[in-house]
């Protein structure tokens, strides 16, 4: 669809519009997990086999955060009590934060109090964060295969700095195995770091977690 290649093509211009029209039937949600990110998928692809340029995937990126922000107002939000804290970062190095920034709103809209960091988060700022916030849980995000890396790392450094608190890691470098094998490991205890896949893999493993 045309709102599909406006992500692709990086085009804003008559953006919000489109966008309005297409929640007339479409609820917010639906439109960044079917056609939004399908989207960013394509621009992905095209950047790894080359025929893409990094500003071009830059501008769709931007495309992608300013049809988000356009949508988000009008998602359901959970109302009541914050249902639990999580501390929530893009990892030290990275850039990528537009999965961080979706886990974020879905969580917000599920009732979580959510401490968003930001981008190249060193860890010793997620372990203050953390024991400020009084956190239920920490996420971190990443996209690069050296990030994955760094989660582990950061997993060793926050085992030696004593928290104990569920850790959730995402990025479409890692794998389930890696995470509950390498980085299980790396964090001491079984069982407290896991896997999400997506935001909503995000959600419910935080439903599990701050019980
Ligand atoms: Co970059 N980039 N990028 N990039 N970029 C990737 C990741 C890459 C796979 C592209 C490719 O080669 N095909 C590749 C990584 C290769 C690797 O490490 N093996 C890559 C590269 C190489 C780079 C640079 C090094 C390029 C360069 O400078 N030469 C550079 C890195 C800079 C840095 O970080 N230091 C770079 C820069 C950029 C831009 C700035 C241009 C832009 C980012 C803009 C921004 O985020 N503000 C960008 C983009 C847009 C991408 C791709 C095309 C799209 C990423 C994206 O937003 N996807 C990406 C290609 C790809 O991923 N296939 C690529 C949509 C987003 C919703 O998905 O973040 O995966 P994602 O989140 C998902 C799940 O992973 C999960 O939920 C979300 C869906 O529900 N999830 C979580 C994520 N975090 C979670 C946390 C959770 C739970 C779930 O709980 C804690």
């Amino acid at each position: 669809g045309r709102l599909k290649d406006r992500i692709v093509d990086g085009d804003r211009k008559g953006l919000e519009a489109e966008l309005d029209e297409a929640m007339r039937t479409i609820p917010p949600l639906d439109i960044i997990n079917t056609i939004l990110l399908d989207g960013m998928k394509v621009v992905g692809e095209l950047f790894g086999a080359g025929k893409m340029q990094l500003p071009f995937v830059l501008q769709s990126a931007e495309t992608m955060k300013a049809a988000v922000a356009h949508l988000e107002p009008h998602m359901e939000r959970a109302e009541g009590q914050a249902r639990g804290t999580i501390v929530l970062a893009t990892v030290k190095g990275d850039v990528h934060d537009i999965g961080k920034n979706l886990v974020d709103i879905i969580l917000t809209n599920n009732g979580y109090r959510v401490v968003n960091l930001g981008i190249k988060v060193p860890v010793a700022d997620m372990i203050a964060a953390t024991r400020e916030h009084k956190a239920d849980a920490v996420g971190m995000s990443g996209l690069l295969v050296k990030s994955t890396v760094v989660m582990r790392e950061n997993l060793e450094e926050m085992a030696r700095q004593g928290l104990d608190v569920p850790v959730l890691l995402g990025g479409a470098a890692l794998t389930r195995n890696y995470v509950e094998e390498d980085c299980t490991a790396a964090y001491g205890t079984d069982g407290r770091v896991a896997y999400a896949r997506d935001a909503f893999d995000g959600l419910s493993l935080m439903d599990q977690v701050a019980r």
